[in-house]
């Protein structure tokens, strides 16, 4: 028998009020996630996994690293070659330095190497432009083409009028070669720790 509402009375709103309660839940819960996941980034302390950050454009992805990998598990660094080992998919991730293709490629190359030694110390040279200093032109650019002590990458800069005062802003009274290695170069894994023994 159908229920008949009393005229001037609400109708029973219970169903719907539980429908939009879980509703907002679901909005405020996932509203809550796409604010915590760029925020990891942003308060985090690794500037080069940016995969959740909020950004149009990366220089994240313009920062050049160069990475080595090398077997020192006899007391000399001998280099492995990466392209024998890895495929160069790995090879590229490894070089946006992200903390997770670093892990497990460390992790790979340790347990290869404990197949002939209980105890292999594994290292790597892993540095990059820090994201910050990839537009600087002693970071685009440091050759000198001309010899006139000021960086190639400033005369192609599209934000400096004066390349001779802009590489002085950047770089003071260091010449081009310390300029770089200060203001261009970050070591993303210690070059001295064993892989094998912690991590990277
Ligand atoms: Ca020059």
């Amino acid at each position: 028998m159908q229920s008949r509402r009393v005229p001037g009375t609400l109708p029973n709103m219970a169903p719907d009020s539980q429908k939009n309660k879980w509703s907002s839940l679901l909005i405020i819960v996932f509203i809550a996630i796409q604010i915590a996941l760029p925020l990891s980034y942003y308060l985090g302390d690794n500037a080069f996994d940016e995969r959740f950050a909020w950004r149009m454009f990366s220089p994240v992805r313009m920062a050049r690293c160069q990475v080595k990998v090398f077997d020192a598990t006899s007391g000399a660094e001998e280099e492995l070659r990466l392209g024998r080992r890895m495929h160069i998919v790995w090879i590229n991730l490894l070089k946006r330095a992200r903390p997770a293709v670093v892990e497990k490629v460390a992790a790979k190359f340790c347990d290869e190497a404990r197949a002939t030694n209980l105890s292999p110390d594994i290292r790597m040279m892993l540095t990059c432009t820090p994201p910050d200093a990839v537009l600087l032109g002693v970071c685009a650019d440091k050759r000198d083409a001309n010899g006139d002590g000021i960086p190639d990458g400033y005369s192609a800069s599209r934000v400096c009028d004066d390349p001779g005062a802009c590489f002085q802003a950047d770089c003071g009274d260091d010449d081009i070669e310390t300029c770089y290695r200060s203001r261009c170069r970050v070591d993303v894994v210690p070059r001295h720790r064993n892989l094998c023994n912690g991590g990277a």
